[in-house]
């Protein structure tokens, strides 16, 4: 049994065949939430919201939608997107397939051609020899680069590889990474992220909207070339025990949203609702957005960050890829001002996106309660009255 905290790579280690599961990857806590199974009819379905109708809105469909995107969000927090159908080159269109705290985007207007390309380019770069992907490991003390490096309270390793870096501001790139990408991932993943970038403003812009926030005001956090942009590529191999590991440890992100793009096609998400992690089933090629807890604050808790989690299986590697948009880094985030009153009081603490990001990193993931402790006490309130 390999039972080597330090391991950085599960696909090297599947490499062999395994008799039994390292002692690291074994989750400890035998009291795991009921999972509904895949194809339950205990799944609620989910609505669909049609882009087209947030970007050329007709005055009732734009209302009609944004009212189903609200009620998404504050009801579930996440959805999918599907590409968009031959012949609709310039139509954007989300649907929202499931309703509660996970939302599909589809027909999202990025070419099925550039997501194809960047899957493969994705694949290639995990197949590199690991002296190669060495290369990209972290730097002592930090967190983005290349490696089994993210670990739950319990010191239990993820059932996954990750490559995990800042690309926006530009500034903050780090030399041994984006700009060491082998030259073919570097370059479809600059176009992706151009493009990833227009949505996620579309869809920051229309919540602004849903939300009676002044879309100046929202806009203005995500100022252009400031705006804080990172991304994480996970590689999950098949597992011979699956049950006893998990792909991804239950977090949610410290993000305004986040963008996924399930690459294989191998379900694995899992979100939290009523206590219950009920499975997302992937629409080919669709988008995950999920809201994050930094809209949460902004909509002073209307909206609701998502918990999730990844689950592996034994016959399949799985592949995904995370872009997270945020507000600058300098930008104070809190509450959104027109959102408070005497009777709507704040939620939360005002927090600068940096220390925000910085006590995040500093600790191990543990579902929401990172977010929990930006709460505003009840005591706390009383002495405010
Ligand atoms: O791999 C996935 O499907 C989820 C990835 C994710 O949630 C993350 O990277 O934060």
């Amino acid at each position: 049994m390999v039972s080597d905290p330090s391991i950085v790579s599960v696909q090297e280690l599947v490499k062999e065949p395994l008799d039994s599961i390292p002692e690291s990857f074994i989750r400890l806590d035998q009291t795991r939430p009921h999972v509904l199974p895949s194809k339950s009819d205990h799944i609620p379905t989910i609505p669909t919201i049609d882009m087209v109708k947030i970007l050329e809105p007709s005055d009732r469909s734009l209302n009609d939608e944004l009212e189903r995107l609200h009620f998404a969000c504050s009801e579930w927090g996440i959805f999918q997107a599907l590409p968009q159908p031959p012949g609709a080159e310039s139509s954007f269109r989300f649907a929202f397939l499931t309703v509660l705290i996970t939302q599909q985007l589809v027909n999202h207007g990025v070419s099925l051609s550039l997501l194809q390309k960047l899957g493969l380019e994705i694949e290639e770069f995990f197949k590199l020899p690991l002296e190669e992907k060495m290369k990209y490991k972290p730097n002592p003390g930090e967190s983005e680069g290349y490696g089994n490096v993210m670990r739950s309270e319990k010191n239990v390793l993820d059932w996954g590889d990750r490559l995990f870096m800042a690309i926006n501001p530009i500034s903050l790139r780090k030399p041994h990474l984006f700009p060491e990408l082998p030259a073919p991932l570097r370059s479809s993943l600059e176009t992706y992220i151009k493009e990833l970038k227009k949505i996620a403003l579309q869809i920051l812009r229309s919540l602004a909207i849903c939300l009676h926030i002044d879309t100046n005001v929202i806009m203005e956090l995500f100022e252009e070339e400031k705006e804080f942009q990172a991304l994480r590529m996970t590689y999950y191999p098949p597992c011979p025990q699956p049950e006893l590991v998990i792909g991804l440890t239950p977090h949610s992100d410290a993000t305004a949203i986040t963008i996924l793009h399930q690459i294989n096609c191998v379900n694995g998400l899992q979100v939290k609702r009523n206590g219950v992690w009920l499975p997302i089933d992937i629409l080919p090629d669709a988008f995950v957005v999920n809201v994050g807890d930094i809209m949460e604050i902004l909509s002073n808790g209307t909206y609701h960050s998502i918990e999730h989690q990844v689950m592996v299986n034994s016959e399949s590697e799985r592949m995904s890829l995370a872009m997270f948009f945020n507000p600058k880094l300098d930008a104070q985030v809190g509450p959104a001002a027109s959102l408070i009153s005497l009777k709507n009081q704040a939620l939360f603490r005002n927090i600068t996106m940096n220390e925000y990001v910085q006590g995040l990193f500093s600790q191990k993931m543990d579902g929401k309660s990172y977010l929990d402790r930006m709460r505003i006490t009840s005591s706390e309130q009383a002495k405010e009255t």
